[in-house]
């Protein structure tokens, strides 16, 4: 109780806004004004008159924010917050894997550093890449999809078109496998099963749904359903639960946490409006480049 006081007061004295990712812990959610995905947060952050963005989430998200509010601080309350999927790729393993496919366009997911984004044609997130697919590129183009090689697999069966892909992964939604469908759909029969697309191929086949982060609350909160089964990193269920309180929710697989995700508490997030640290910075260049990418993709 003690530090959300703190954390609000210090808030306000700021000016600062708080953003949670949909996989925070439950009293970050709690606490943020925004909880969402990181293109949402960055989206809905921009459009406030906050100088300061608090992002509680993994570094990728922070510079997203500061993408598309570079006038605004952004913190991130604990810096060694990392995404193992986006630093799979660097910008210097995409230029070569460009200069192999000369005249190839780039599909980044937004799971990249602000480095790769800005060497990329255009960004998707889960939840649009197969509108961008179809409508960002032509026919015959060749696409280097990066760095998610299960969101290709799933988004190229979509699209029926293939894909150069870079083999990264989340291990986190790796940890969900078919053993946990069967399982799941034995212990509770007839409840459907949402999972992510950056999951194993195996299980988005087995899958009732596919559906980003922000595609799970959405389909939940207009679905007559009662119960369902998620197949995501489990902090999403804190969001399911507080939206829908009549509704029942099961993880598909419990040991879908990302440690990183889970680095920030409410003292840290107290931290960082007491100290402004740690700022997240993107190099003018850079930050031009991604904005781009980014941009393109919000076109659609
Ligand atoms: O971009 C995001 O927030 C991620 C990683 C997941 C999603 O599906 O929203
Ligand atoms: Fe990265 Fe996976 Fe953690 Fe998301 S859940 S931040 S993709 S490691």
């Amino acid at each position: 109780m003690e530090l959300s006081e703190k954390i609000n007061r210090l808030k306000k004295e700021r000016n600062a806004v708080i953003l949670a990712h949909n996989y925070q812990v439950p009293e970050v959610q709690d606490i943020a004004d925004f909880v969402g995905d990181s293109l949402g947060l960055s989206i809905q952050a921009s459009r406030t008159d906050a100088d300061v963005i608090v992002f509680c989430g993994v570094y990728f998200m922070a510079e997203t924010a500061k993408i598309l509010s570079p006038e605004k601080t952004v913190l991130i309350p604990d810096a060694n917050a990392g995404c193992p999927m986006a630093d799979m790729i660097t910008a210097e393993d995409l230029r070569k894997l460009k200069a192999e496919h000369p005249g190839a366009k780039v599909l980044c997911y937004v799971n990249t550093t602000a480095e790769v984004k800005a060497e990329c044609d255009v960004c998707c997130t889960s939840g649009n890449a197969e509108k961008v697919v179809r409508e960002a590129f032509n026919n015959d183009d060749e696409i280097i999809f990066a760095p998610d090689q299960y969101l290709a697999h799933y988004v190229s069966a979509k699209v029926g078109r293939e894909f150069i892909r870079w083999q990264g992964f989340c291990p986190t939604h790796l940890k969900i496998l078919p053993d946990d469908i069967e399982r799941e759909r034995r212990l509770h029969p007839g409840v459907e099963i949402l999972v992510h697309p950056e999951c194993r191929a195996e299980v988005t086949d087995m899958a009732d749904r596919v559906f980003s982060t922000e595609g799970m609350i959405r389909y939940v909160g207009e679905n007559n359903g009662r119960e369902f089964i998620i197949g995501t990193e489990t902090g999403i269920l804190h969001r399911l639960k507080r939206e829908n309180p009549d509704k029942d929710f099961y993880p598909l697989c419990e040991r879908a946490v990302c440690p990183n995700m889970k680095r920030t508490t409410l003292e840290k997030v107290l931290w960082s409006l007491e100290d402004m640290k740690h700022e997240v910075t993107v190099p003018g260049e850079i930050m031009t480049k991604a904005r781009k990418s980014l941009d393109i993709m919000l076109k659609y």
